[in-house]
């Protein structure tokens, strides 16, 4: 079985530092794990990427070239993509197992507005047979007010809808939010799993009246949808990292219906693998 999580977000959540923390992690629990850059502007990268979409195609040069902005370039580097899916094909192998991280762009419009990263996350499921899921980075220093909050649940909800597969919520920079006792600070650690009622009272305290029935539907949708909850994310502490992978590990039922392997130090023995 092959497995696949995006790891999307807004520009500067923190994506490229999650992926490279990840993979840090997989190895040290003896895991293999690729990256995948899926950002054309990316310009350095922690861990060299095992697939790279530079390889394919490079933004300078569509810029310079076809004299796009960044914005268009971007767009025509993923239009391109799709149009040359066999190239990713022969990137991915016929491997029988593979786990990739994929480092995807900050412009979430590419994810919500054009249908170019659902069009290659139902690619990698349906034709290349990969289990896929996400994760949506939201940058924990955003999440102090309640209206940043509101804001940020609903892109993450947008992307859930355009991306069509299980996304996992996380609050990234948690290290960045703590008092001086080395505590999750109060603003921000009740966005990790927030009362919806609590919510709608604070929320409610600051906008125009006129919007309080707005107010409510959203606090609704937040409170029937189980996106509201988000894990913290702090790069610095393994177990956090830790926590997230075997979230996501779950997600995909990673290594459920796996055939047992054989331990390392039996395997050169006269041992029969059944
Ligand atoms: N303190 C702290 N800084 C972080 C953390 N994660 C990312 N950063 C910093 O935030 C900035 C952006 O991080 P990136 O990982 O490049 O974010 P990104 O989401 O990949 O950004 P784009 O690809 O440009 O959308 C960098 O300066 C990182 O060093 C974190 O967990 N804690
Ligand atoms: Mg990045």
């Amino acid at each position: 079985m092959r497995y696949a999580v995006l790891v999307t977000g807004p520009a500067g959540a923190g994506k490229s530092t999650f992926c490279a923390s990840l993979i840090t992690h997989a190895q040290t629990l003896g895991r293999s794990v690729h990256l995948f850059n899926l950002d054309p502007a990316a310009e350095r990268f922690e861990y060299g990427p095992t697939i790279d979409i530079r390889d394919l195609i490079n933004l300078q040069d569509v810029m310079e070239e076809l004299e796009f902005g960044p914005n268009g370039g971007l767009i025509y580097c993923f239009e391109y993509l799709l149009n040359n899916l066999d190239w990713l094909d022969d990137e991915l192998g016929s491997y029988e197992d593979d786990y990739l991280i994929i480092d995807c762009p900050g412009q979430i419009e590419l994810y919500t507005h054009i249908p170019l990263l659902p069009r290659l996350a139902s690619h990698l499921s349906t034709q290349l047979n990969f289990r896929t899921s996400a994760t949506y980075l939201i940058d924990s220093q955003f999440m102090q007010d309640k209206s940043k909050f509101f804001a940020g649940v609903m892109s993450a909800m947008s992307c859930m809808l355009a991306l069509g597969i299980s996304m996992l919520c996380v609050m990234s920079k948690m290290d960045l939010v703590k008092d001086e006792k080395g505590r999750t600070k109060r603003e921000v650690g009740r966005y990790l799993d927030p009362d919806p009622a609590l919510l709608l009272e604070d929320v409610n305290s600051s906008t125009n009246p006129k919007f309080h029935a707005l107010n409510q539907a959203v606090v609704g949708l937040i409170e029937d949808q189980n996106i509201v909850s988000f894990l913290p994310l702090d790069v610095t502490s393994e177990d956090s990292v830790n926590t997230i992978l075997s979230h996501i590990d779950n997600m995909m039922q990673y290594g459920e219906d796996e055939e047992p392997k054989i331990p390392k130090d039996m395997d050169e023995g006269d041992f029969d693998a059944e």
